[in-house]
Order: C-alpha cells, then structure tokens, then sequence
C-alpha cells in the first residue's frame, strides 16, 4: 500500500473528481413560460450560479435563447422577455420548440436531448389560459416519441391558497404532464412585518432528479444547490458500495508507520461524496478533504478509540480485518458528509478547516460514528443499505 499524506489523499481525490466532473452528461433544460413570470429567479435559485442574466444567452430561435458556462455541464433553453398574448404567439413559439427538440434527439452527437421542460405559470397572475394549455398538449404530443417529461411550476406563489386554487384550475386540463408544483423562489417581502419564506424549491428538484434519466440524475444532484437532502442520499450510495467492498476485502496489512488507511475504494468513496456535493476543483476542496483526514488520522492510530482497530498476525504484523476497514470506511465517508453538509449550512467554515477547534469537532464526528458505525457497517455489507 502507497504511503499518502493527507495532501496526498486530497491530490488523489482532486484529480479524480477532475475526471468525473469532465464526465458528467450534460443536463439539458427548457425553462418556458411568459416574461416576469420568473424563470429566471427560479434557475438562480435552483443552480444558484447566476446561470441567467440578460444578455447571457445565445439566441437558436427568435424566442429560444441557449445558456451555458464554460465548465459547467449545463444547458439551458430560456424564453427570455417573451410576451406571450395570445393564441397566435402560443402557436409560434410551439412551433419553434417542437422543431428544435426533433432535431436535438435526432442530432448524431449524443447528449443534446431535451431532459425536462419546466413550465413555468405565475400564480399572482392568477391566469392560465386555455391557449396556454393548447401549447402545452399540442407541445407533448407532436414530441411524444421522446416523452420529454414536463413539470408546471406555479412560480410567484406568495399566495398557497392561490397556488393551490391554480392548480386545481391546471389538474382540470388532464395534461399529460409530470407534476405541477407551487414554488416561492426567493423570499417576498409582503410588507415590513410579514416575509413570506421560499418554499417549495425542495419538491420541484427532488421531483426532477426522480424524472430525469439515471445517467443525468448525477450531473443534477452535482449542480443543484438548493436540496441537500438530496445530496445526502446520493452521498449515501457511495458509503454504502464502498463499506460493502471493505466488508470483502478480507485482512489487510498495515505498515506501521504509514499514518494512511485510506484505499482506493475509500478514495473512490470520497470522490463520490464529493461530486454529489457539487465541490469543484480548488483549493478550499482540497483543504476541505485534507483537513477531514487530518482530523480523524490520529483518532484511527491513535490510542484514543475504545477498541484496538489492529490485530497483529505473526509473520504478517499489523492488520486491520475487513469488518473494521468497513466500519472505518462508514465513518470515514459519514464523517466527511457532515463536514460538507457543515459547510453547505455555513456551521463549518471552509478557511477554517484547520484550526484546533474544526479539527476537534472533525474528529468527535468521527469518534461518535466509530462508536456505532461497526454495527451499521454490518447492517450496510448485509442489506446493502446505509439508511
Ligand atoms: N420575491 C420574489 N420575487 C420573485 C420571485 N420570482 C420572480 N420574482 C420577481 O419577479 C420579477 C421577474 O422575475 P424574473 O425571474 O426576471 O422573470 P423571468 O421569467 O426570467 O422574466 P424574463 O426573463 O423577462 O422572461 C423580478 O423582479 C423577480 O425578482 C419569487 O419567487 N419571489
Ligand atoms: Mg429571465
């Protein structure tokens, strides 16, 4: 086993993320509906890149403007400043949509594909015409053979009384849609005494990484950041497959001096752990990864754990046995999810990965799923799953 340093580790894990952030399938949007309904809000709100901005966009129909940032496996079909006012505009831009998803699906360069259209409805506008609901049905029946799954979101819903009246009104079309779904995006300031929270934001996205296809439900979870629930789960899969590899490996030696258990199934682990909480390639990410293994490093080879994690095996010398990799595997990947979920809440703050105190709170972390972690990664290796 390779000698690796906390730096090293955190190298390791850095450029493997590089190469599975490279290949991520790009996520392809459409984000519809009329001008200052909030599509835009909506998009920052969910990505939380400021994705849409005026003028960003590159214009691929008269309505249609394309999205996207160097780097970021993201694509967005925004309609912009659009006055949609009556049937005839309805019809145009149906038109404009229809055609360009026949030609993203049939494109030969695979990974253009419409993924998920969300429509968007104002419910302060307390309007949805029936031209609105002709788009739509006439939209998802000239492109059924993709099943392009659509979500209504009932943007602006200050108002829950109104969203809900609103959706009542769209249930009553029968579309054939996915979901419709009320959302306040930002906060609104009703007046100096009354601000009505967002809400509604943790629905929508935990419904589209439930439509979107398994191959782009990851690219979504990375980019997303606005479900950390979310994330958990997915973080979660990648404890789970990586403690069911360490309950199979079988005893494992261990040179003395080397302060690093970390194995390329842990390695893998913490990749996974870290695309799922969308972390890019800087250096506060490598802080963060070598600031989690510093801090739990000496609790696994110091004489602080209750148990010996060791066993020595004449003629072998120090060994570690499957079921103990896998429980340190569990609290490993446990521990390092509460750091990034400390960080997303702003309780750990990332400059601060290496004073005394953060490390002190790391390693009570991991000392806390140590302690019944040797169970759950028992419960983890034989039902194969974490929760
Ligand atoms: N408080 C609050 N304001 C919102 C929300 N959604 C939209 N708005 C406001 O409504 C206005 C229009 O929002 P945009 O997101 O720009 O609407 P849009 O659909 O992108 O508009 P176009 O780009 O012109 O088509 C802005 O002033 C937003 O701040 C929300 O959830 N909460
Ligand atoms: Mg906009």
């Amino acid at each position: 086993m390779a000698r690796l340093s906390p730096r090293g580790i955190a190298d390791q894990v850095m450029s493997k993320i590089n190469n599975e952030y490279d290949n991520l399938a790009s996520l392809n949007i459409m984000v519809l509906g009329k001008t200052g309904v909030g599509k835009s809000t909506l998009i920052n709100r969910i990505f939380e890149e400021k994705m849409v901005e005026a003028g960003t966009g590159k214009p691929v129909t008269n309505s249609i403007v394309k999205v996207e940032q160097e780097g970021i496996p993201l694509v967005l079909y925004d309609t912009p400043g659009l006055e949609l006012t009556g049937a005839n505009d309805f019809e145009a831009l149906s038109k404009q949509i229809t055609k360009l998803i026949h030609e993203y699906f049939n494109d030969k360069i695979v990974g253009n594909e419409i993924h998920c259209i969300l429509y968007c409805v104002s419910t302060a506008s307390h309007r949805f015409e029936g031209a609105e609901s002709d788009f739509l049905r006439g939209i998802l029946d000239k492109t059924k053979e993709y099943n392009v799954p659509v979500i209504i979101v009932l943007t602006q819903s200050f108002s829950r009384s109104d969203a809900e009246e609103m959706k009542q009104v769209i249930e009553a079309e029968n579309l054939p849609i996915s979901a419709i779904i009320p959302v306040l995006a930002d906060e609104y300031e009703f007046d100096e005494d009354i601000i009505i929270p967002p809400y509604g934001i943790d629905t929508l996205t935990e419904k589209m990484a439930d439509i979107l296809p398994d191959s782009i439900r990851n690219t979504f979870i990375a980019l997303e950041s606005a479900n950390l629930a979310l994330k958990t789960k997915r973080a979660r899969v990648a404890v789970t497959t990586a403690t069911i590899t360490a309950a199979a490996t079988g005893v494992l030696p261990i040179p003395i001096a080397d302060s690093s258990i970390v194995i390329p199934d842990q390695i893998a682990m913490l990749v996974g752990i870290s695309i799922a909480f969308g972390l890019r390639i800087d250096k506060e990410t490598s802080s963060i990864i070598s600031g989690t293994i510093n801090a739990i490093g000496p609790t696994v080879f110091g004489k602080n754990l209750k148990y010996s994690l060791f066993k020595i095996i004449p003629g072998i010398g120090l060994v570690m046995s499957g079921t103990t990799i896998a429980s340190v595997t569990y609290a490993l990947g446990e521990t390092y999810i509460k750091v990034l979920t400390g960080i997303y809440t702003g309780e750990i703050k990332k400059e601060e990965m290496e004073t005394p105190e953060t490390k002190k709170l790391i390693s009570d972390m991991f000392m806390r799923e140590m302690s019944s972690s040797a169970v759950k990664a028992k419960e983890v290796s034989n039902g194969g799953n974490a929760q």
